[in-house]
């Protein structure tokens, strides 16, 4: 914190926001200080909202498919957002990250819209997975409405290109084209399309609350994102 005298008072104010950073505990929100360009994926937490799948269950999974994918991320990194300080899925998964020592810089939780995660909240991810429905189509609310309204119709158009539709379980990993405003204005060029397991009986496929079929599904959900995402590093 030495500098001129001018400039004295300056950085010992930077040199505190610097150790206020530090402080911060781990997988906590507001990691946006690292570089703009490590490459990142921002994912919802799949399945908990419309599809009502369990929370506990849902954060186990996540976290037990985080620590297997983190080993293979290089320098890449994993963001698990959500709209609300008060979301419990973040906080459950929060506590099961530190528990068995993830690594923070390689994965942590954000609070924000993931369609506005640059522009709104700094932190810049080039990957942004999507809680899809079965058919690949916009709008069913959620994380899927939010994104497609975002993308603009390039993102209907490229889906179409390469699938027709999802079984739950899968993922498909679709190039965003450089004129959607998510690629513009977020730096966003890759969106991976997920169909997790749905509890839900006002949707399709619904397990009627088959939780064995239900993890295995969103196990398989979480492999095929982060493959996914791995296929793009490469
Ligand atoms: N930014 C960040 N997180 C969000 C946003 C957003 N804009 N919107 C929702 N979330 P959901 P699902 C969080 O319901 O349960 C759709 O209708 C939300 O708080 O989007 O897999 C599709 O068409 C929750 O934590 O996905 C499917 O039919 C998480 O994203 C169905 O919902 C997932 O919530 C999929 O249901």
């Amino acid at each position: 914190c030495k500098g001129p005298d001018n400039l004295l008072s300056l950085s010992a104010i930077a040199c505190k926001e610097v150790k206020e950073i530090e402080d911060l505990p781990k997988h906590s929100i507001g990691c946006d200080v690292t570089p703009d360009s490590i490459p990142t994926l921002a994912f919802p937490s799949i399945s908990t909202a419309d599809f009502q799948f369990n929370s506990e269950k849902a954060s186990d999974i996540m976290v037990e498919k985080v620590e297997e994918f983190v080993k293979k991320l290089g320098n890449a990194r994993l963001v698990l957002v959500d709209l609300s300080h008060g979301s419990k899925i973040l906080s459950l998964v929060r506590v099961k990250a530190a528990q068995r020592n993830i690594d923070s810089k390689k994965f942590f939780t954000f609070v924000g819209d993931i369609t506005q995660l640059y522009s709104q909240g700094g932190l810049r991810c080039n990957v942004i997975a999507n809680a899809a429905n079965w058919r690949l189509k916009p709008g069913g609310g959620g994380v899927n409405a939010a994104i497609f309204s975002a993308a603009g119709p390039a993102l209907e158009v490229a889906t179409k290109e390469r699938a027709a539709s999802l079984v739950p379980g899968h993922a498909v990993v679709v190039p965003l084209p450089s004129n959607s405003p998510l690629y513009i204005r977020e730096g966003v060029s890759h969106i991976i399309h997920v169909l997790g397991p749905n509890m839900n009986p006002q949707r399709p496929n619904c397990l009627k609350d088959d939780y064995i079929k239900g993890c295995k599904i969103l196990r398989d959900a979480y492999t095929s994102l982060f493959d996914g995402f791995l296929s793009v590093l490469r």
